[in-house]
Parts: C-alpha cells; sequence; structure tokens
C-alpha cells in the first residue's frame, strides 16, 4: 500500500474499499492452512474470517500507523491478527449459550453450517491464529511482543472477555435494569472499546510512534469505541436487517439493556455524536496525515451497517 495515500484527498468510501481490498487478500493467504487442519475445519475459518465485515478494526491499524509517518504494509500483520481476534469473538458470541444468533455478516451463523463444536474449534483456531501473525510478521521481535502483549490485554479477562462475561451475566440476572449509564459504559469500554482501542495501539506500536501520538490514538479509539456501541444500539433500534447482515431489534426483545433504552434515541444520538467530535479533536496534531481516521469516525454514525 503507497504512504501517499494517506494524505491524497480520497473519498472514504473508495479509500475503505482499498483497504479493505488488502485486509482481505492478506486474511485470505494467512488462511491458507497446511495439511495438518482437517478439510471441514478449515472452511469454517475461512468461511467466518473471509465473510463480508467492514475491516474497520484493521483499517484502524493501517490508518494509525501511517498517521504516524509508517508504511501501511508493516502493519498488515497487526491488522489480520485483530481482525482474527474480533471473527473469534463474534464467533464465539454467536454460539446458543452466548448471544444465540443465526446470522452474521449477512450469512447463517459459523455454528448454523458448521455446527457448535467447530464454531468452537474455529474460534480457538483463530485467536492462537492471530497470536502466531503477530509473531511472524511483525520486525522488530521487541515490536512483535509488544504487539503480542497489547492484544493479549484487549482479549483478555480484564477487557474483551471481562465484558462479555458482565454482560451476559446482567442480561440473565435482571434484564439489566439494574445498570447504570456508568456500568452500561464499563461493560462497553471491555467488549466492544478495547478492540479498538487496540487497534490504534498495534498501529502505533509498529509506526514506533512516541508516547504523546500513542497516547492522542488510543483517546481517539476509546472514544470512537463507544460511539460505535451507541450507534451499534441505534441500528438494533432502528436499522434494516437486509443491511445489517444481522438481526435487528433483537437487544430490546431479549430486554438488553442498551443506550437507547436508557437515554432514548435523542439522548444517544447527541451522546454519540459528541464523542466523535472529541474523538477527531485528538487527531489535531496528526494534521492531514489523519484525515481519514477524522472522516472514518463521522461514518461511524452514519453507517447503516
Ligand atoms: C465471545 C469473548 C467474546 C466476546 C464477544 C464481539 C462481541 C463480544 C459481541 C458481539 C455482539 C455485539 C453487538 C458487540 C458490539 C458491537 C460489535 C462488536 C459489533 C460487530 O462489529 P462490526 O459491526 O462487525 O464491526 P463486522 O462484521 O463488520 O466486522
Amino acid at each position: 500500500m503507497a504512504h501517499r495515500a494517506a494524505t491524497t484527498a480520497c473519498p472514504l468510501s473508495a479509500a475503505l474499499a482499498e483497504t479493505r481490498a488488502l485486509v482481505d487478500s492478506a486474511l485470505d493467504r494467512l488462511t491458507q492452512l497446511s495439511d495438518g487442519c482437517p478439510p471441514r475445519l478449515a472452511e469454517a475459518i475461512r468461511y467466518c474470517l473471509l465473510a463480508p465485515g467492514k475491516r474497520l478494526r484493521p483499517t484502524l491499524v493501517l490508518w494509525s500507523a501511517e498517521a504516524c509517518g509508517c508504511h501501511a504494509e508493516a502493519a498488515m500483520p497487526a491488522a489480520c491478527a485483530v481482525e482474527m481476534v474480533h471473527t473469534y469473538s463474534l464467533v464465539h458470541d454467536d454460539l446458543p449459550a452466548m448471544d444465540d444468533d443465526d446470522l452474521r455478516r449477512g450469512r447463517p451463523t459459523c455454528h448454523k453450517v458448521f455446527g457448535e463444536a467447530n464454531a468452537i474449534l474455529v474460534g480457538d483456531a483463530l485467536l492462537a491464529l492471530a497470536f502466531e501473525t503477530l509473531a511472524r510478521g511483525i520486525r522488530p521481535a521487541e515490536t512483535a511482543v509488544a504487539c503480542m502483549a497489547a492484544l493479549a490485554e484487549a482479549a483478555g479477562a480484564t477487557a474483551l472477555v471481562g465484558g462479555q462475561a458482565d454482560d451476559l451475566a446482567a442480561a440473565a440476572e435482571s434484564n439489566g435494569e439494574r445498570l447504570d449509564v456508568a456500568a452500561l459504559e464499563s461493560i462497553h469500554r471491555r467488549k466492544t472499546g478495547a478492540m479498538f482501542v487496540v487497534s490504534m495501539r498495534l498501529g502505533s506500536l509498529v509506526a514506533r510512534a512516541g508516547p504523546a501520538q500513542c497516547n492522542a490514538l488510543e483517546e481517539y479509539g476509546r472514544k470512537l469505541g463507544l460511539a460505535f456501541q451507541i450507534a451499534d444500539d441505534l441500528l438494533d433500534v432502528q436499522g434494516d436487517e437486509a443491511a445489517a447482515g444481522k438481526r435487528v431489534d433483537k437487544d430490546s426483545g431479549h430486554g438488553k439493556l442498551t443506550f437507547p433504552r436508557l437515554l432514548g434515541v435523542e439522548e444517544s444520538r447527541r451522546r454519540a455524536e459528541r464523542l466523535i467530535d472529541e474523538a477527531c479533536g485528538e487527531l489535531a496534531p496528526f494534521g492531514a496525515a489523519a484525515e481519514r481516521l477524522e472522516a472514518l469516525a463521522r461514518f461511524v454514525l452514519e453507517r447503516n451497517r
């Protein structure tokens, strides 16, 4: 990927499509699994990972590296590793023991096509492959280690897994009714936000950015992650299933507490807009190098899937 792309005025949709294509072909290469992988498992891994996701998190990895003056190519293994962890989390979240979904990325969910045991194994394999991809693909080795530590923390019990556990517990105990905004934000900071923050972190680690740049990009990721979740909740209330490629109006049906349920649709939207403005404010020191990150943040509120 040419470095010039970071600073050339380019409509966001074209830039997103170009980046998505690069990520998709890297994911395709990384999942040409060798003989030891049973064909049905390989098929299931590729069915999930190569499904038409938006590739937002890998895009954040690549564009944050570019914002710090690094060629995106160097960050591609990190971008793919984040997408592998994200996809594993979706596959496991869709299982009957968790959110029990039958539609994802516009297709039947993994367990519907390949069975529950294979869906569990797909998640396990993707999680392992993420760390193998970082270990083999990121140079120098000390940067690979720093990326692995950061991704492990974001995927682990104090972040993604912990947020998911609290979300499931809240839904099971009391339909989430005892949650307030702070508790809801705490769940989503871990369940959704941590993967946005670590995407920014991996990009800046690969670019060997200084602490001020790293902090600003992580803060952007924190605010964007929360705004993304609010937008996701709004899509669940107002969205269109065909466009979203997943069930909508599911959370309210399950009595799950969401931002619109707690704050109302208008206040939720205002809160998300405020967060996006603040996220974009973090990009000011990067100037034109972060133009695409700014456009991406604005897109998160307008998306319909
Ligand atoms: C199983 C440990 C574990 C965690 C699951 C990802 C997740 C945590 C739950 C999915 C349910 C959900 C609605 C999460 C919040 C928002 C979110 C992560 C939406 C999916 O991300 P997109 O819209 O999906 O970027 P694509 O398919 O485009 O990659």
